[in-house]
């Protein structure tokens, strides 16, 4: 048998070949024919390709009615109502004790002023309500009118008020009084009838208390003006200055009794005094008259001295160049010689002249002591007389 089987593979393979490489050529087999068992099945073929696809069936019938749906969702919160109506005005409370102040209470309507009670009493506060919303702005009260108890008060204070004033009132010599320590400078006084006055005070030269209210130092304030400067004051406290005629003759006139020291320099440097143990400016009506007596120093009496009677200051009458009050008719002494002064006919001293050294009536002149010749220095100040 398994020979027959390796002959049938031989001749198979033999027809192959020869078929293969000779399409003339026979094989070993074609004279032999051997039959053999029935073969075995063939291998299962491929799959084969999906058919295309029908079309779409008739509608099928109406269906059943469904069940009634679910309850829906709760909406969105409405919007905010309107704002309501204020609350009636509360009852008027009772009057209490006078005393502590009540918790602040909501702001009603504005009331109307009511008649003035007695000093001090207040009123309860009365209940109120819930708090409602916050109000607009209510109407400014009437203002109140102030009772007899008030203005009695205030009256006691003015009182008061006055009394110091009265006790702060002081020149330089009065401040030196109190104070005996205090250095030469500036001080603001205050007088009933004076008012606020700054001042220099000299609080050293023989004693101090001296109040200044005349000075040349460097030229840096021209002295040539009118009758309202020279009334009113001019300059700088501490260097060229004029105190005013106005204050020096209130402030004398409030020292009751007063001295006047004048301090002079010349442009060598030498210095020299006048004083007068008695000094005195009268008011506006009497063109701040002069009178001075009671002469000492080293400067010489070129204020009052016999020799000088035609240029002496004392009893003379304040001058400027548009208000002449001099002796002189024939001549307007302040304008000639540029500066306001106690003009005579016209002068042998004269403080107010032009700042400039040299020689000349019309410059800072203490005749008894320089001549003619100008100085580079003067002072005048008074001090109640002790
Ligand atoms: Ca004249």
């Amino acid at each position: 048998m398994k020979t027959m089987r390796t002959q049938l593979l031989l001749c198979l393979l033999g027809y192959v070949v020869t078929n293969t490489y000779s399409q003339t050529s026979s094989t070993a087999c074609d004279h032999k024919h051997i039959v053999g068992p029935q073969g075995l099945p063939g291998p299962v073929g491929p799959q084969g390709l999906p058919g295309t696809i029908g079309s779409r069936g008739p509608p099928g019938p109406v269906g059943r009615a469904g069940p009634t749906g679910e309850r829906g969702l709760l909406g969105p919160r409405g919007f905010k109502g309107d704002k309501g109506d204020r609350g009636n005005t509360g009852v008027q409370g009772k009057i209490g004790k006078a005393g502590s102040k009540g918790d602040k209470g909501n702001r009603g309507f504005t009331g109307v002023t009511g008649p003035i009670g007695p000093k001090g009493v207040k009123g309860h506060i009365g209940q109120h309500g819930h708090k409602g919303q916050k109000g607009e702005r209510g109407i400014q009260g009437l203002p109140g009118v102030m009772s007899n108890n008030t203005i009695e008060l205030l009256q006691n204070q003015l009182q008061d008020l006055q009394n110091i004033v009265r006790s702060i009132s002081c020149d330089c010599s009065c401040l030196h009084k109190r104070s005996p320590h205090l250095s030469s400078g500036s001080f603001t006084i205050a007088f009933e009838g004076v008012g606020i006055l700054p001042v220099y005070c000299d609080m050293e030269t023989d004693g101090g208390g001296w109040t200044v209210f005349q000075r040349r130092k460097d030229g840096s304030v021209d002295f040539d003006r009118g009758w309202n400067d020279y009334e009113r004051g001019f300059g700088n406290l501490s260097g060229d200055y004029w105190l005013g005629l106005t204050s020096l003759h209130n402030l004398l006139q409030l020292n009751g009794a007063n001295e006047l020291r004048i301090e002079l320099t010349d442009y060598s440097g030498n210095s020299a005094y006048a004083k007068y143990s008695s000094f005195n400016v009268e008011n506006f009506s009497s063109k701040y008259r002069l009178s001075a007596s009671g002469y000492s120093g080293t400067a010489g009496d070129a204020f009052t001295a016999s020799q000088y009677r035609l240029g002496n200051a004392n009893g003379m009458k304040f001058s400027t160049k548009d208000d002449d009050n001099d002796w002189n008719n024939r001549v307007n002494c302040a304008a000639s010689y540029k500066g306001g002064w106690w003009f005579s006919d016209c002068h042998r001293t004269f403080l107010n002249g032009l700042y400039q050294s040299g020689s000349g009536a019309n410059r800072i002149i203490w005749h008894s002591w320089k001549g003619w010749t100008s100085l580079s220095f003067s002072e005048m100040k008074f001090r109640k007389k002790a």
